[in-house]
């Protein structure tokens, strides 16, 4: 596995907490410390693991949590900031069919990038193109037969001229040679080793302009750890990087820093490579990779669960509701902020619960849209007070909307259905009681913590 030990530690710092009865403020701290030791010695820079921990510190006590169980919260936490350390995924290389499509690799020597060919041209084979593999390196000895010889290992076709020495004579030809030849997508790899650096990376300028390659990928070898950041910002000066593979991550202790490391350059992480073999080599997603990570394979389950219990609630809206101020346009806004009735529920719920009236229960998203339409055929006086709406002006609007009398009539039950929800439950508030038909909830104290909490009424 990538980034074994890493991924041990992390998963035990998860297993731990998972453990435990109730995450309190120690519960947390033991585990920043944890995670803190896990990836300073994965390499990852300091001020990177110390700014990931603070986050995590400060929203994991987050008081907003109702139904959420804090564990998972804390678990999501984690694996959004390791996310956030290892970057987002770059856009995907377009490669337009029947056009010339070239991929350039750079990085210094001993980086991996001839065997990172290879790689690369199995990949784009399996997905169905025509694959050239290309060198350009006239300075690493037997660099043409070393590509040869990976080429036809996957069967792909291997351009080149060992006889000629100029590398960007070769460059021009040979891409013309495998164009001719309906290629689909030429991989050109380059010299690492060169009579000095400045003349590399000067080489890398000509051929990128000459070729003017789809797009040029920067070969880093993953033991090199926090340092590649240096290799990258360096390549990213000269060159029009638009990515990076990170190389030899199999059996080295550093990965969690040079993957961080290369993030932090802004140039997004897009394949890592784990062997030495052809089929050693995977695309990079920081979110299945951080699943990997922590040992949960299923995150993405993990991830909705907490998303769709997080309410996210709009004080505003409260406010109104509080003073019993309830418009068309209210009822149009509140079920567009909140999308479902689903989180409505829940807010209720918090708010002292109640049982939702079942004109409510439908699928608010469904009809919005034809709302919005409705809506615009009323005048502001209509929709302040929809009691003056009667049956000639009804059909009115439905004519002048396109919509059909069905749904305004609709539109207008839910809305009386939600206001005498919304009288009913401010009564029984009053009264100190919570919603009837709902046990367990909270009465009408703990309605109005609630209300305390979100601020000023
Ligand atoms: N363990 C491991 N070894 C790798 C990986 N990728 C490349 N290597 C090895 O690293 C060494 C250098 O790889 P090359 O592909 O020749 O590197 P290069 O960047 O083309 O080097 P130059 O042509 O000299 O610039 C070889 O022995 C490869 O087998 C990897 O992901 N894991
Ligand atoms: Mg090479």
């Amino acid at each position: 596995m990538v980034l074994e030990k890493l991924g041990r530690s992390l998963d035990n710092a998860i297993r731990t907490i998972r453990r435990l009865p109730k995450v309190d403020k120690d519960a947390i701290d033991a585990l920043i410390q944890q995670i803190q030791r896990a990836l300073l010695g994965s390499d990852v820079k300091v001020e990177l693991v110390f700014e990931m921990t603070e986050n995590i510190r400060k929203e994991a006590m987050n008081t907003k949590l109702q139904k959420v169980r804090r564990k998972d919260f804390v678990i999501k936490l984690i694996h959004d900031e390791l996310i956030k350390l290892l970057g987002g995924k770059p856009a995907p290389i377009r490669i337009k069919t029947g056009k010339k499509n070239v991929i350039l690799l750079v990085g210094i020597q001993g980086s991996g990038k001839t065997t990172t060919i290879a790689k690369l041209a199995k990949y784009y084979k399996s997905k169905g193109y025509k694959i050239a593999a290309l060198t350009t390196d006239t300075w690493r000895p037997g660099a043409y037969e070393q590509l040869e010889q990976l080429s036809e290992q996957i069967g792909v076709k291997c351009y080149g001229n060992p006889n000629e020495k100029n590398a960007i004579k070769i460059a021009i030809q040979e891409t013309k040679k495998a164009i001719n030849d309906g290629n689909d997508i030429i991989i050109v790899d380059t010299a690492g080793r060169h009579k000095e650096e400045k003349e590399l990376m000067k080489e890398m300028a000509i051929i990128e302009q000459k070729l003017k390659p789809n797009e040029i990928i920067l070969v880093i070898d993953g033991t090199l750890g926090q340092q590649a950041f240096n290799q990258a910002e360096a390549f990213a000066q000269t060159t029009n990087l638009g990515s990076i593979i990170v190389t030899k991550l199999d059996g080295t202790a550093k990965g969690g820093g040079a993957l961080s490391a290369c993030a932090a350059s802004n140039v997004g992480i897009r394949f890592i490579g784990m062997g030495e073999k052809v089929d050693d080599f995977e695309e990079f997603e920081s979110s299945k990779f951080v699943g990997t990570l922590l040992g949960i394979p299923d995150i993405e389950s993990l991830v909705q669960k907490v998303q769709e219990a997080e309410v996210d609630i709009e004080p505003e809206m409260v406010k109104r509701m509080m003073h019993g101020k309830f418009t068309l346009d209210d009822l149009y806004l509140q079920l567009k902020s909140i999308k479902k009735v689903g989180k409505f529920k829940q807010i209720l719920s918090m708010m002292g619960g109640g049982n939702i009236p079942d004109a409510l229960k439908e699928d608010a998203e469904a009809n919005l849209a034809k709302w919005e339409v409705v809506l615009n055929s009323m005048t502001q006086q209509e929709k302040d007070n929809p009691k003056i709406i009667k049956k000639t002006r009804k059909r009115r609007i439905a004519i002048g909307s396109g919509t059909q009398y069905s749904v305004i009539n609709k539109m207008l039950d839910q809305y009386n259905a939600m206001k005498k929800f919304m009288k009913r439950f401010l009564q029984m508030q009053k009264k100190g009681k919570g919603m009837p038909g709902m046990p367990g909830l909270p009465g009408g104290k703990g309605a109005a913590d609630f209300m305390k909490k979100l601020g000023k009424f």
